[in-house]
């Protein structure tokens, strides 16, 4: 732990996301999402398993509130549910919903922890879905209004907003691969989704900016640098083409108003006059989510990645080296704000024995990972935190309950939270950074 040094300024956090935590999805007049259809379709999500209850969160607001306090950090990352505070996506407001999150933003400053707030982290109102969901120009006018009315309610009392958690997630997995909610499988929506995800961020901070909110605005992107399996042209164009498409899709839009384009690249075709300018609006931060490498094999059948360091329980190559690589990669190629690390984090195979949970790979991740930050800071990079996912196990999407990421392990019989092993690590090292 002593060869990890970080600025005295530097926060430390942990992250959630509401439909992966909050359940009472259909309490206090929260409406349906996309992700309340698509994960009670049979078959869609490992054993069936759904956010209806989760981790109960919604009701258990106040001890999940001193769990995170427990860990020491200065900072928590969580999403507001959409549906939760606006049922249709449009509308009527929902006040019993907001006054959720605003007992959430309380009860963390209270505690002396500065709540970072996403807008989007996937749970589409399923009304807004049934008028043609993201593909449709007018969810992103809707999203800006949704962005500004939360921006004046709790703008004041967090420390940032960031409207759209991974919109290559949604997209390519929920309109591409049909993997994730809402199921579709569609190369040309998909292409659609992500210019309108994108367009509902830059209307999102002008409408936000234009109504007084001094909050400081940003995005969350997950991003993985290229690697190609080996030297040959072929490897190396398909690791271009797929950094491409997972990183430069959405980095340069934002940071340069264009699409990458290529004979290997496919193009969009709902881009309007001045969509690449509204995109492209200033940012205060720019948090990215790191987890592993894209591994480029052109080869039949592909050649597999070294796993040297292994994978985890999600079968995802644990490489903290990439975490530098991209660090320094697209410092290169843009000029962009302060970098907040919003999530990275290991799934493992945990159970509670004698009331502990051993998680000696999770706590190797972290370490690795977060020697990999403090390399590309020492290179010049500006990351002014990091957000370990997850504060505790919950819904994984696709993958049901069956993959742990928390640094808590939640029992969902009984909904009891047992520190693991990297909990007390984590604590350990906020703790040795606040002494010095
Ligand atoms: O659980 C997800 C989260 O919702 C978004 N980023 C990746 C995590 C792990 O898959």
């Amino acid at each position: 732990m002593n060869t990890l040094t970080f600025p005295p300024t530097f926060q430390w956090g942990v992250a959630t996301s509401a439909y992966q935590i909050e359940g009472a999805a259909q309490e206090g007049g929260r409406g349906p999402s996309i992700w309340d259809t698509y994960s009670h379709i049979p078959g869609k999500v490992v054993h069936g398993d759904t956010g209806d209850v989760a981790c109960d969160h919604y009701h258990r607001l106040e001890t999940d509130l001193d769990l995170i306090q427990s860990l020491g950090v200065d900072a928590y990352r969580f999403s507001i549910a959409w549906p939760r505070v606006q049922p249709l996506g449009q509308g009527a407001w929902n006040e019993e919903g907001l006054a959720f999150y605003d007992r959430l933003v309380d009860g963390l400053r209270a505690r002396g922890i500065a709540p970072h707030v996403t807008l989007y982290h996937w749970d589409l109102p399923q009304a807004l879905q049934d008028q043609g969901g993201w593909e449709s120009r007018d969810t992103a006018v809707h999203f800006a209004e949704y962005a500004r009315v939360m921006g004046l309610r709790l703008g004041e009392r967090v420390a940032s907003i960031c409207t759209h958690n991974e919109p290559w997630c949604t997209a390519v997995l929920g309109n591409e691969q049909g993997r994730f909610a809402p199921g579709i499988q569609d190369t040309r929506v998909m292409l659609r989704v992500a210019h309108h995800l994108l367009l509902s961020h830059g209307l999102a901070l002008q409408a936000m900016r234009a109504a007084g909110v001094s909050t400081p605005l940003g995005i969350v992107l997950n991003q993985s640098p290229a690697t190609p399996a080996t030297n040959s042209p072929a490897d190396r164009a398909l690791a271009e083409r797929e950094y491409a498409q997972f990183v430069r899709w959405y980095m340069d839009p934002l940071f340069l108003k264009q699409y990458p384009q290529g004979p290997d690249l496919p193009v969009c075709d709902v881009v309007q006059a001045g969509d690449m300018d509204t995109i492209a609006q200033p940012m205060d931060f720019l948090g990215i989510n790191y987890y592993m490498r894209l591994w480029c094999s052109a080869a039949t059948p592909p050649l597999p990645a070294p796993n040297a360091m292994g994978v985890s329980e999600m079968g995802w190559e644990v490489y903290p080296h990439g975490l530098y690589e991209l660090l320094c990669q697209i410092h290169r190629d843009y000029t962009l704000p302060p970098i907040f690390i919003t999530e990275n984090g290991f799934a493992g195979a945990d159970t509670v024995v004698d009331g502990r949970v051993v998680d000696t790979p999770r706590i190797d991740y972290m370490r690795t990972h977060l020697q990999a930050l403090q390399a590309a800071m020492a290179a010049g990079v500006n990351v002014q935190g990091f957000f370990y996912w997850s504060l505790m196990d919950n819904f994984e999407w696709d993958s049901g309950y069956d993959k742990r990421f928390g640094l808590f392990h939640v029992d969902y019989a009984t909904q009891t939270r047992t520190a693991k092993d990297s909990a007390h690590w984590y604590h350990g090292l906020i703790a040795a950074h606040r002494h010095g």
